[in-house]
Order: structure tokens, then C-alpha cells, then sequence
């Protein structure tokens, strides 16, 4: 089994890059943003409970992820692995997704880390804006995600660091290249 966590500011192409990964490892994707995204254009209590929490660019509660990550863990109990994209975001989500991983005994086996600077990311995010018109994509929205990033998320890389499980990329670059980049830290992982 390989469980890898995605993991980079806001922008860095976490979600851009899954999409190759699953596909070259046959791995499930589990992102916590595209989750809360689908609850919020159905309207569901929880769609209704996160989303001006979104829209501002915070961080919605622990509890609430980590429910929908247990959930989904529980639901594919033969997945080959998972591809955890967006979270952990905070060091009690990454604790509890050791617990819940540990607990089956298939741990992470690593975290790619994609640097990306923030001027990189702001244009990213900017031209997301005019493509697909996400309300987390607004300049101001976006200096917020990042702020919250840098205090509540960075943390979680000396987590998997201290465990020895980081692997750091740059994610500056096409999106080819960065995917061999990532390629390479998983083969060696495996
Ligand atoms: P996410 O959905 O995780 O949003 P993201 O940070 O914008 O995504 P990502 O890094 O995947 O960027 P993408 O590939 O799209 O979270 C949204 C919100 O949900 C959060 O703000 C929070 O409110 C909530 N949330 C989610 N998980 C949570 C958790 N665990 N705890 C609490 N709250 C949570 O790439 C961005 C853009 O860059 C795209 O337009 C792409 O085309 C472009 N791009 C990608 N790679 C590129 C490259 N190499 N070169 C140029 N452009 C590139």
C-alpha cells in the first residue's frame, strides 16, 4: 500500500498534479477542498456550515475534515493506497490521520512538498479566477489562504520531517516536469 500526502501552499498544483499520480499508481484521491466544494454546490447542512468559511479563505474546523477523511477511509476499505490532497492541513489533522492510518497499519509513506513563491502563486490563482471564477480566488481572499497556510499549515511539513518522511520539490515549472519530479520521490518510496 502506498499513502502519500500532496502538500504546498495554496496554488502550488496539488490538485493538478493527482490527477497524474492516480492515474500512474492507481491510487484514490481524497481532497478535502474538492469535498467541501461538492457539499457546497449541493447545499448540504455541511455545504451550508462551510461556506463563508471557504469563501473568506479560512480554514474550516478540524473536526469537520477529519470526519469526511475518516468516511471515506472507511468506505474503500481494498483501495491500493491513497493520495491525500489538501490534508492534513493542520498538526491535529496530521495526527489523526496517523492515528487512522495507524491503526489499520499502513502508515504515510511520505510527503511531497511542492515550494512554490508566493508572487508564483498569487498569478496562478489569479488565472484560476478568470477560468473557472472561484470565490476563494479574489486578491484579498487569496493573501488570507496564504496567511493561514503560513501559520496553521507549514507546521505539518517538520511533522512528516521529523518523521523522516519529507520529500521536498520545486513546484515551479511545467506540469510535466514537476510530475517527474514527484515521480521520482514516490518510486524510491515505494
Ligand atoms: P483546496 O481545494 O485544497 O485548494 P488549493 O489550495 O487552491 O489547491 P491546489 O494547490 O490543489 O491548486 P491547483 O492544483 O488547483 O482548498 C480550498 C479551501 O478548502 C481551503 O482554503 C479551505 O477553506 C478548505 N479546506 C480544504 N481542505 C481543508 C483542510 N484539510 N482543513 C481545513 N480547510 C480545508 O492549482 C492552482 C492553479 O495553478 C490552477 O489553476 C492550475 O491550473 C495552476 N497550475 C498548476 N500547476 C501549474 C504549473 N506547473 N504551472 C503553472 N500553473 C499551474
Amino acid at each position: 500500500m502506498l499513502n502519500i500526502v500532496l502538500f504546498g501552499p495554496p496554488g502550488a498544483g496539488k490538485g493538478t498534479q493527482a490527477v497524474n499520480v492516480i492515474e500512474k499508481y492507481k491510487l484514490m484521491h481524497l481532497s478535502t477542498g474538492d469535498m467541501l466544494r461538492a457539499a457546497k454546490a449541493a447545499g448540504t447542512e455541511l455545504g451550508k456550515r462551510v461556506a463563508a468559511i471557504m469563501d473568506a479563505g479560512n480554514l474550516v474546523s478540524d473536526e469537520i475534515v477529519i470526519a469526511l477523511i475518516e468516511e471515506r477511509l472507511q468506505q474503500n476499505p481494498d483501495a491500493a493506497g491513497f493520495i491525500f490532497d489538501g490534508f492534513p492541513r493542520t498538526i491535529p489533522q496530521a495526527e489523526a490521520l496517523d492515528a487512522l492510518l495507524n491503526a489499520n497499519g499502513n502508515p504515510i509513506n511520505i510527503c511531497v512538498s511542492m515550494a512554490v513563491d508566493e508572487e508564483e502563486l498569487v498569478t496562478r490563482l489569479l488565472k484560476r479566477a478568470e477560468d473557472q471564477g472561484r470565490a476563494d480566488d479574489t486578491r484579498e481572499v487569496i493573501q488570507n489562504r496564504i496567511k493561514e497556510y503560513t501559520n496553521k499549515t507549514l507546521p505539518v511539513a517538520s511533522y512528516y520531517g521529523k518523521q523522516g518522511k519529507l520529500a521536498n520539490i520545486n513546484g515551479i515549472g511545467s506540469v510535466e516536469e514537476i510530475f517527474e519530479r514527484i515521480s521520482a520521490v514516490l518510486d524510491s518510496a515505494k
